[in-house]
């Protein structure tokens, strides 16, 4: 039987890129409502780690298979880390990410290029089959551009540029933002983490 990752998330644009990422291992992943798992999850962590070990450990409550959670967001140093944790949350929940990069855009009117610096930080936290934690984090460094760019990706995309590129992360190709991204890198070092344990 083909081994089984379970996923803590209900992000749809999320669950895209972990499988994009991961597609290299031999190993069948699953949401969490694919596993037939659905619970509200409290996120009450104050890092990202906190988070994503908090969602994990609540799915690996329903389930002996290996459980993974992605928290991540976008952190503007102009804006002292916001909105950090808080990025699914900022202005609503139900708030467009129209809306939410419009919101941020304008708060940085005006702002010298140098002063937008930003990244993006993923921290993907593992259950392991003996009910062991580990946490790693990925980040992209970047700034946010003066304005929204870009149909890929999803969330804050538009507006998170990469210098090396000269353009925003919904302006990359699927292949390119995976290569380069916070979640790309936190993967990549869980994956390894999991073939250190001969998973
Ligand atoms: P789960 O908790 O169910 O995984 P969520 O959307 O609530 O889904 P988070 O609490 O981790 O996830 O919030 C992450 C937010 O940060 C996400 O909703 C985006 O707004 C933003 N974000 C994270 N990764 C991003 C990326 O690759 N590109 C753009 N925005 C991103």
């Amino acid at each position: 039987m083909k081994k089984r990752i379970v996923f803590a998330t209900g992000n749809a644009n999320k669950m895209r890129e972990i499988r994009e990422i991961m597609q290299d291992m031999e190993v069948e992943i699953l949401s969490m409502k694919e596993a037939g798992i659905e619970i509200d999850i409290v996120e009450d962590g104050k890092t990202f780690e906190e988070n994503a070990a908090i969602k994990a450990k609540a799915i690996a409550q329903y389930t002996d298979d290996i459980v993974l959670a992605d928290d991540s967001g976008l952190e503007i140093d102009y804006l002292n880390k916001e909105p950090g944790i808080y990025s699914a949350r900022y202005m609503g929940e139900d708030t467009s990410y129209e809306v939410k990069c419009a919101e941020l855009l304008r708060r940085l009117d005006g702002v010298e290029k140098a002063k937008r610096t930003a990244r993006f930080v993923c921290a993907v936290a593992a259950v392991l089959p003996n009910k062991e934690v580990l946490t790693v984090r990925g980040t992209i460094e970047g700034y946010i551009g003066e304005k929204a760019a870009g149909e890929n990706g999803f969330g804050y995309d538009p507006i998170f540029y990469v210098e090396e590129y000269g353009c925003s992360t919904a302006q990359l190709s699927r292949e390119k933002k995976n290569e380069i991204s916070h979640r790309g890198n936190a993967l990549r070092a869980i994956k390894e983490e999991l073939k250190r344990i001969g998973f």
